[in-house]
């Protein structure tokens, strides 16, 4: 048991105020993760934070396009892109951290999403699906080759890095019960499954803590 190991990361995906209740883009339970999310993090010998980060008027925001409403999809030059209510805007409180997340040896910070014309949802690329954010990297540099994910939001940003840090050769395990999920319609499901056909393998927090 225990053998989270040196090579082992854990990633924990934009915990910030405005996925959790009361906030812009609220994520239901999103600070009731923060608590598990510090336990679990006290095990590993690596912790790396994103922090969604967007300039006002980004692309990502209903607001910033005429005659769209949030949960829309529309077609961006990079494919499609959903809209959302204006959130996590730059040195904001919305864009802060929990004030209960608790990680003080956390030792990288990766903003993503800062682009005024490009929205990211994974941690390793933009949703252009080539612009790399300079994660897979860092990583590859440090040697971290396995990454535990949690946080906010499991069908998107959660789903989107696991997939991408796989494909980039990473083995990339969920903490399912460490994340919640924006919940769109079906975007639990089609998590879920994609997840499944890119061999991320979804684990709880309890077996984490006894196997690994
Ligand atoms: C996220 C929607 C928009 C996320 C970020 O962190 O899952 N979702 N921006
Ligand atoms: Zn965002």
């Amino acid at each position: 048991m225990h053998t989270i190991q040196s090579n082992d990361a854990l990633l924990v995906i934009d915990v910030q105020n405005d996925f959790c209740p009361g906030g812009a883009l609220a994520v239901t339970g999103g600070d009731e993760i923060v608590p598990r999310i510090n336990s679990l993090a006290r095990r590993f010998p690596h912790v790396i934070l994103t922090q969604d980060w967007h300039p006002a008027g980004h692309i990502s925001f209903a607001s910033a396009h005429t005659g769209t409403q949030p949960y829309q999809s529309i077609a961006a030059p990079y494919g499609t892109q959903t809209l959302w209510p204006d959130h996590c805007v730059q040195n904001t409180h919305g864009a802060q951290f929990h004030p209960a997340l608790d990680i003080p040896h956390a030792e990288l910070i990766l903003r993503k999403g800062f682009r005024a014309g490009i929205d990211s949802y994974s941690a390793f690329l933009e949703n252009d699906h080539v612009t790399p954010t300079g994660l897979a990297g860092y990583l590859r540099e440090r040697g971290l080759t396995r990454l535990f994910l949690c946080g906010l939001a499991y069908d998107f940003c959660v789903r989107f890095s696991a997939i991408d840090g796989t494909a980039l050769d990473f083995e990339c395990l969920v903490v399912e019960d460490a994340t919640r999920a924006v919940n769109l319609s079906g975007s639990v499901e089609s998590a879920d499954q994609a997840l499944a056909e890119a061999g991320v393998q979804r684990i709880l927090r309890a077996k984490l803590l006894s196997d690994y």
